[in-house]
């Protein structure tokens, strides 16, 4: 493995102070493991009144005729897990408080076994008890954690209990404000994972970034054991060897093979199965370099201009939270019938279901913690959450070859304190994952007589500069769209990462109601002059349309139009294609057509 410097060193200490929870171990679905899911018992509990003296956590139950419990868990008051909690119930909707969940399970424990409860996610905070004893507290809503829980477990009737507490709190990451709905609850899968005493905690396969035949990679085990024969299997491209871990458990993997490589229009993936004594793991992996060459992105050493689209991790019919293969196969089917070869995920972790369906069907991705507006920087715990969710989301996604960029932030606000934080986020990115591209979203640029000037001292430290611009909705294009002059001194590729506006699905023009506003033929014109911008900026290597489809925000609270909602979409709630939508695949169509 390589070396953490100092700085991640103190970051990984004081993260690992902050949150209780373990980092999670590596790929749960390529693991001897067994799902939680299901209904899960619940007790809502809107004043927080069940950490004390009513102690729900014991999930006790009365002692006698005179016992008078004032809770009980009971199996008429359910929720489903995963999924939020907020769109399971019409009075949870607005909820922002605690739900306390309980699911029991028996356990047959096997000879030298171990075994760990997996979380994908709960928003925002998890406090997790078994059999009335607390194993620990997560805090962030979009990433997983896991507990050991071997020699606690017995054989019948074991009780986990979850406080899950989605409130906004002000050094949150995200912080109190967000243009998204916040949807509480365990959201994500829950696995009881099975290993044996010693096991692959972590592993590494990639392509070296400077030779396109050359595999490089590690494992490591998780704990510091010299001389474990560990083997690593890649049946198609005839890998079978073994390697021989260190004194730390690390055991470092260099192959040479003639690979196909993973291509947008030709996602190749290849079965991996690593094993060590009796555990194993198994994966689909994807091999490809990306790189950054003055302006250029390069994927496989070819200039690639990225053709994306803005996605929330919602399905807006259902108005909840995507939780499953089949919600994130509807949410990238409609990036790939857009044109897309990229996608960025916004503005937290997506489920590791969203972005494996994004490697097979071909598309790049971009990753982002929830440092978004608002964020409390001067708060000193603000900058170790954000360490400790990028490493969270670097360990569990690594090993997808479709994500190139880690995304540090979007849209915050100049100052000491956020330049220090967001230097220190990006050097972090890159010293976990020296081989993939850090960037960030900015929205401040500065536009002046025609003339757009990028200005942000952070984009020095990123390899792609996001920028999120709102010509012709929040601001006004004084000068015609093609002419608009945009200047950087940073001789780095620039990402169009957010444009767009608002309208409802058949809202016609209707001059006679102010302007032409919310109408559809307001936002072509919008798109249509973003083009013609866009075909003008010598820098610009990709863009991204604000947004895929229309979302819940409790801060859309334009009563005619709006009602709750933004929209942006280039889809309506119901999936109904605005005519933004068409003007956007035309133009991707065209630019696959020229640019392959
Ligand atoms: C932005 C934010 C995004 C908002 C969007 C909007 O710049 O990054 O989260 O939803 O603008 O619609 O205003």
């Amino acid at each position: 493995m390589k070396a953490i410097g100092t700085l991640g060193f103190v970051l990984l200490m004081l993260a690992g102070a902050l949150s209780y929870g373990q980092t999670s171990m590596i790929n749960v679905y390529g693991r001897n493991s067994t799902l939680l899911n299901g209904k899960w018992e619940t007790i809502i509990d809107p004043f927080d009144a069940g950490i004390g003296w009513r102690a729900i956590y014991k999930d006790a139950k009365p002692t006698g005729k005179n016992d008078f419990l004032e809770y009980s868990f009971d199996e008429n008051n359910t929720l489903n897990v995963p999924g939020d909690y907020n769109s399971q119930m019409p009075e949870l909707t607005y909820y922002e408080s605690s739900v306390w969940y309980k699911k029991a399970f028996n356990y047959q424990p096997g000879k030298n076994e171990r075994l760990f409860i997996h979380f994908g996610a709960a928003n925002y905070i998890a406090d997790v008890f078994l059999n009335g004893k607390k194993l620990g507290r997560h805090e962030g809503g979009f990433t997983p954690f896991q507990f050991e829980i071997t020699g606690l477990v017995k054989e019948k009737d074991n009780a986990v209990v979850v406080r899950v507490n989605n409130s906004r709190v002000k050094n949150g990451i995200p912080g109190f404000g967000f243009d998204w709905f916040n949807y509480g609850g365990i959201t994500r899968d829950v696995h009881l994972i099975k290993t044996h005493d010693v096991f692959i905690d972590d592993y590494k396969l990639q392509l070296d970034p400077a030779d396109n035949s050359h595999i490089t990679g590690y494992v490591k085990l998780n704990s510091a054991v010299a001389g474990k024969q560990v083997s690593v299997k890649l049946p198609e491209l005839k890998i079978d060897v073994k390697v021989t871990t260190d004194g730390k458990g690390y055991a470092a993997i260099s192959l040479k093979r003639k690979i196909r490589l993973w291509t947008p229009d030709q996602p190749r993936l290849y079965t991996a199965r690593l094993s060590v004594d009796q555990d194993s793991i198994s994966d689909r992996i994807g091999f490809r370099t990306i790189k950054v060459e003055g302006t250029q992105i390069l994927l496989n050493g070819k200039p690639v201009f990225l053709r994306g689209v803005n996605i929330h991790e919602e399905i807006p019919q259902r108005k909840a939270r995507a939780y499953s293969d089949a919600d994130a196969l509807v949410l990238i089917n409609w990036a790939k019938e857009l044109g897309c070869n990229f996608v960025r995920l916004v503005h937290y972790p997506h489920n590791e279901y969203t972005i494996k369906q994004a490697e097979e069907k071909g598309l790049m991705v971009w990753e982002e913690i929830p440092v978004y507006q608002g964020i409390d920087f001067p708060d000193s715990t603000v900058k170790n959450k954000a360490a400790l969710m990028l490493r969270e989301v670097i360990k569990r996604d690594k090993n997808r070859c479709n994500v190139i960029f880690w995304s540090v932030a979007n849209e915050t606000g100049p100052s000491k304190d956020r330049d220090r934080t967001l230097v220190e986020l990006a050097k972090e990115a890159k010293m976990l994952d020296p081989d993939r591209l850090v960037t960030a979203a900015f929205n401040n640029v500065s536009y002046h007589d025609g003339k757009m000037e990028l200005k942000d001292s952070v984009m020095k430290y990123v390899d792609v500069i996001g920028i999120n611009e709102y010509m012709g909705w929040y601001t006004d294009w004084a000068k015609d769209p093609e002419k608009v002059q945009w200047l950087s001194d940073f001789n780095k590729p620039m990402i169009i990462s957010e444009f767009g506006g608002e309208s409802v699905y058949n809202n016609k023009i209707d001059t006679a109601v102010k302007a032409s506003a919310w109408s559809e033929d307001y936002v072509v014109n919008i798109y249509n002059n973003q083009i013609k911008m866009f075909k003008g900026i010598p820098f610009l290597q990709g863009v991204c349309p604000w947004v895929l489809v229309d979302f819940r925000s409790p801060v859309r609270m334009q009563s005619t139009f709006q009602k709750g909602w933004n929209r942006k979409g280039l889809l309506s709630e119901q999936g109904d294609k605005k005519k933004a939508w068409f003007v956007m695949k035309e133009w991707y169509d065209q630019l696959k057509k020229t640019n392959g």
